[in-house]
């Protein structure tokens, strides 16, 4: 039993390790910039070792997996800024992790929620992720001490940003964890959120019907950097925002991950993230 070097032991590779509780490769705080001169391109050339939008630690093994979920529509620019940083931002975290990017096609209004959801449902064939984060396109994480995982309970991990003097908003939008239990739990998404507005607000209803808590990462490491940007056109104030909260206690159950139909028009592997092209009418 104890031979060394047994041609069965050589055929089974290396068991890797758990990778540290605290990584060793965080630096803390970052000035961040924006160089407007930055192309995707460039920030191909900076990965190569990411895959398809995903990475694992190569030394050991990574303590979470996650996917992250972008929605977008015409944000070119920020999606770049995004990637440029959160790509490098993930590996010191030592996660294994792969970054998906849900379009929305057409010029019908946005739906934001919606797009989350169809993320969750697509990443899901990919692998078995445990952990998804929710992530606005413009939303740039400052401090790597700020980690991208999941914890016992929903986690809102965007404390404050420049443009609100790092005032925490008391929602749940810009970026929040979910293990994919617990978004599960919760039915996901309301997928009924037409332009801006309160879809957060109506995913914590549903966080707080199923008696979890929302945790906040601390607030002097959560904090982000919003490229600025006014109101997109397509994204207008949902006049029925208000309404729609209230009735999020009956509607739970009903709309969310269990009713979300949708059609994918592509599906592409990109060397940094992958892509699909949804919703082409839905005015369900
Ligand atoms: C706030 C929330 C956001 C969401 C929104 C209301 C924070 C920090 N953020 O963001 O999570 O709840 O209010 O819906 O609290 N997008 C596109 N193309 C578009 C429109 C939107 O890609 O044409 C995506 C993009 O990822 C963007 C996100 O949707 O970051 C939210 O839209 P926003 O940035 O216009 O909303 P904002 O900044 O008021
Ligand atoms: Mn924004």
């Amino acid at each position: 039993h104890s031979m060394t070097g047994a041609p069965d032991d050589l055929n089974t590779p290396p068991q890797k390790v758990d990778c540290p509780k605290v990584s060793p490769l965080l630096q803390g705080a970052k000035n961040l910039s924006f160089e407007s001169s930055l192309t995707l391109n460039d920030v191909v050339t900076e990965n190569e070792k990411v895959r398809e939008g995903e990475y694992e630690p190569p030394d050991c093994a990574a303590r979470q997996s996650v996917a992250i979920l972008i929605p977008f529509r015409n944000r070119e620019r920020h999606l770049v800024y995004l990637l440029h940083h959160l790509h490098p931002f993930l590996q010191r975290q030592q996660l294994h992790y792969a970054i998906y990017v849900i379009h929305q096609a057409g010029n019908v209004t946005f739906n934001r929620a919606k797009l989350l959801n169809i993320g969750y449902l697509e990443a899901l064939k990919d692998y078995n992720w445990e952990c998804f984060i929710f992530h606005d396109v413009d939303l740039i994480p400052e401090n790597d001490h700020n980690l991208y995982v999941c914890e016992d309970h929903p986690k809102h991990l965007m404390g404050g940003r420049n443009s609100t003097r790092y005032h925490s908003p008391y929602n749940f939008g810009g970026v929040t964890a979910l293990t994919r239990e617990q978004f599960f739990q919760v039915n996901g998404f309301s997928n009924s959120y037409w332009g801006w507005g309160c879809e957060d607000d109506d995913l914590y209803v549903r966080v707080k019907l199923q008696k979890m808590k929302m945790v906040r990462a601390p607030k002097d490491i959560a904090r982000y950097k919003m490229v600025f940007h006014t109101r997109d056109k397509g994204n207008e104030v949902n006049k029925d925002r208000i309404k729609l909260l209230r009735q999020a206690p009956k509607n739970w159950r009903n709309d969310g991950l269990n009713s979300c139909s949708y059609q994918t028009l592509s599906l592409d592997r990109l060397p940094l993230y992958s892509s699909h092209l949804k919703l082409k009418n839905l005015a369900v």
